[in-house]
């Protein structure tokens, strides 16, 4: 705007004012109303050809893809990695995701053409990119959405493998439960719709209470897996239980997760 220009109030009329020039934005400040006038959006979906992911057994991160993958009804390869005994090719971490090329075999590096993604969370943005199910489009649905994720995979993450692996205090992991299940709503799931919050936490939950702690996978003291296991249990987390059980009742847990085998191959 050059200098001594007048802004245009055009601008901040609002629909159906006489003449307004642009139907996009409009902010009403006296109201407190800020609302962003957008058609429809157009989602440009990329065809990313055959997926193949390669994933391994017991791995919360490889678990959080897969049940994307299910929820968007997406048709994908799986490759099962032993971590004890990688491919010699794969230098990755799981999961990782193929994007096009040939079908594949475990032994074999992607062809040159397919295009690789790490990172579950990486991952899961790519599946919402591709599979827009994944994710509602309101704004501030999407950063809540955001922020869970966030929440999840920096505290509750760290909480759960230093509790596991590092003799971390039941307190600072109950703790971190806690502050999980303050972010849900009252009901349903993360955001109210599943997303892809979901899938980046509920693996973690899943693997503490149904895994780790009964099958006592982890370094604990004695009593430690008892005593965290009824206190998750307990009133206090009733929300956070019925979040998990209602996600174990879905179709793409139960085609991803068993309590026996723990991964469903
Ligand atoms: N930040 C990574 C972590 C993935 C990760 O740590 N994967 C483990 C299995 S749960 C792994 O592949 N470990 C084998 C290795 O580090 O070589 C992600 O979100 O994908």
């Amino acid at each position: 705007m050059a200098a001594g220009d007048k802004p245009n109030r055009k601008l901040r009329a609002g629909p159906g004012s006489a003449g307004h020039t642009t139907p996009w934005l409009y902010a009403s400040c006296s109201a407190g109303i800020r609302r962003l006038r957008e058609p429809a959006r157009k989602w440009k979906v990329a065809t990313p050809g055959r997926l193949t992911l390669y994933n391994a057994v017991d791995s919360p991160y490889s678990h959080r893809v897969r049940l994307a993958l299910e929820e968007a009804g997406a048709k994908y390869d799986i490759i099962w990695i032993d971590l004890l005994n990688k491919p010699l090719w794969y230098g990755e971490k799981v999961p990782f995701l193929v994007c096009g090329g040939p079908a594949l075999h475990r032994d074999e590096a992607p062809s040159p053409e397919a295009k690789t993604i790490s990172e579950s969370l990486v991952i899961l943005e790519f599946l919402v990119d591709v599979f827009p199910n994944l994710l509602p489009e309101e704004p501030l649905l999407r950063a809540k959405a955001r922020f869970f994720i966030e929440t999840a995979d920096h505290k509750f993450t760290k909480a759960f493998f230093s509790f596991l692996f590092s003799r971390g205090s039941v307190d600072e992991m109950l703790i971190a439960v806690e502050e999980m299940q303050a972010l849900l709503p009252a009901a349903g799931f993360a955001i109210g719709q599943w997303s892809i919050a979901d899938a980046s936490f509920v693996p973690f939950l899943l693997h503490l209470d149904c895994h780790c702690l009964k099958n006592k996978i982890g370094v604990f003291a004695d009593g430690v897996p008892e005593k965290t296991l009824a206190a998750l249990h307990g009133p206090k987390f009733f929300r956070i239980r019925r979040y998990l059980e209602e996600n174990v009742a879905r179709e793409s847990m139960a085609r991803t997760w068993n309590e026996v085998s723990v991964l469903v191959l």
